[in-house]
């Protein structure tokens, strides 16, 4: 069977085994046709079903969170961890807290993460968790008190030699603390490998917090280099003002870019002049009000509510909210307005519509498995500082990760080359990550 038949038939049997988990069927439909030329090669992968075996996570956990919120009042979420390979290293991947979490969302998350871990080169493997619990508007004492319920059950499953979560959408430093803290109490031990993203004064690395959105930057910036251009006086849009967004605004402002835009699920702001990055950190980071509150401080500034970005010109985009968040006609919109880079800041948000709109108009595309990569590389820094007892500058911390950044892009890029694609980052980054997962695998005997 050739791999175009042999793809098709493992994805047809991935949709009747897990059915209703559309955003993993898509996330695995990309990887599927972006590795036939892979298993063409190298028929030692279909003969040992690494591909069905990589598209069935090693193990899926479901379990009740109940709480009290501030009233006394009891509520039930659902919380998930979905450990899907460790071929490379223990489970590795963040935690989301949003109401839109379910099982599918939770696996195309475990899924990406698998192959972007094994671009980073770093002994990681792949696994995602979170909860559909929704943290808007909710107390500092209700966040902690969800984050111990939370930990009370995944407590069990973690470890720094098993599994280890960080942040995500809804994740931040804050409910790290919280759930580190729960850790610690409950097992009697100081791990501080057991979890990422971790607060400078406890164990957690210079560096982290900025790294997906500043390592976005860097491979828009490689991507840049290799037709001669630079950031430099670009337009940028960022969609999101979390934690990838605002990083990813920082770099591309210190690279030189103007960065005109950003949003939260209420709207976008546009400011013509340039983000102010400091007051979106204070609104965001700090009150973690809405992002209409920008225009009060800065009235020559714009509030669309309800709209999406896309719909303002720009020559660079990078989407940093969430999975799907760029349809069709906002990636028409993106290149009539002039958009030539679109860089993945978040993961999977463009849906498969947009991305045959961008190669139509020859726009070049850094999928988020390969742009986002720094947020979990700069994890497994955190890890190796954790393991050797050790605390790293931020210089050298930054350093690191823009070495690792240019790594990622080159192996992308040599890779697509080398399978006949020139350009295409989607198939380098997809092959690059599959082939080192399937080495392990094969190397590791039937697991
Ligand atoms: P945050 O929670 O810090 O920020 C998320 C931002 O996206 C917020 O502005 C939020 O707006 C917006 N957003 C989230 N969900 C939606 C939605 N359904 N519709 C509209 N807007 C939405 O998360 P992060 O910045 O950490 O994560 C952003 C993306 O980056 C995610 O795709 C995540 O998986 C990915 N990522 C994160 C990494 C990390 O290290 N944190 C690493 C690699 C990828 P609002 O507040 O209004 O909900
Ligand atoms: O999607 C991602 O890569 C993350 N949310 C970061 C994972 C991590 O373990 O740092």
């Amino acid at each position: 069977m050739s791999g175009r038949d042999k793809s098709a038939v493992i994805f047809a049997d991935v949709v009747r085994r897990n059915p209703g988990e559309s955003e993993f069927h898509q996330a695995v439909l990309e990887v599927l046709e972006s590795i036939i030329p892979a298993l063409d090669k190298h028929p030692e992968y279909t003969e040992a079903k690494i591909i069905e075996r990589i598209c069935e996570p090693e193990r899926q956990i479901i379990f009740r969170v109940p709480w009290e919120d501030d009233r006394g009042e009891v509520h039930i979420n659902r919380g998930f961890r979905v450990e899907f390979n460790s071929a490379l290293g223990p489970y590795k991947g963040g935690l989301r807290f949003h109401p839109s979490v379910n099982l599918g969302i939770v696996k195309f998350l475990g899924f990406e993460q698998t192959f972007k871990n094994g671009l980073t080169g770093m002994p990681i493997g792949g696994g995602k968790g979170g909860s559909d619990f929704d943290p808007k508007g909710r107390s500092d004492r209700e966040i902690m008190r969800f984050c111990q319920s939370f930990m009370n059950e995944l407590y069990r499953h973690i470890g720094e030699y098993t599994d280890v979560p960080a942040g995500d959408i809804g994740v931040g430093g804050r409910e790290i603390g919280y759930l580190f803290g729960q850790y610690k109490r409950i097992t009697n031990r100081y791990e501080s490998g057991v979890l990422t993203g971790k607060g400078l004064g406890y164990g957690g690395a210079q560096v982290r917090r900025e790294a997906t959105g500043y390592g976005a930057v860097f491979f828009a910036d490689e991507v840049l280099r290799t037709s001669g251009d630079r950031l430099d006086g670009k337009r940028v849009l960022v969609s999101g003002s979390g934690n990838v967004a605002i990083y990813a605004a920082e770099k591309a402002q210190q690279l030189g870019a103007v960065v005109i835009g950003c949003s939260d699920s209420s709207g976008y702001i546009r400011d013509d002049k340039g983000l102010d990055l400091e007051l979106l950190k204070e609104i965001k980071e700090l009150r973690r009000v809405r992002i209409d509150e920008y225009v009060r401080a800065r009235p020559h500034a714009a509030f669309v509510p309800g709209s999406p970005i896309w719909e303002v010109p720009c020559d660079v985009a990078i989407p940093c909210a969430t999975q799907n968040e760029i349809s069709a006609t906002d990636a028409a919109n993106l290149v009539e307005g002039g958009c030539r880079l679109v860089v993945e800041g978040a993961n999977m948000p463009t849906t498969p519509e947009a991305l045959r709109v961008f190669e139509g108009a020859g726009v070049r595309f850094a999928p988020g498995k390969a742009a986002n990569a720094g947020g979990v590389a700069a994890s497994a820094l955190e890890m190796q500082q954790n393991a050797s007892r050790d605390s790293w500058s931020f210089g050298y911390s930054e350093e690191r990760l823009q070495e690792i950044m240019k790594e990622i892009h080159a192996s992308c890029h040599t890779t697509a080359e080398e399978y006949g694609m020139p350009g295409n980052y989607v198939a380098g980054a997809n092959i690059a990550g599959f082939r080192r997962v399937a080495e392990a695998m094969l190397a590791l005997g039937l697991i």
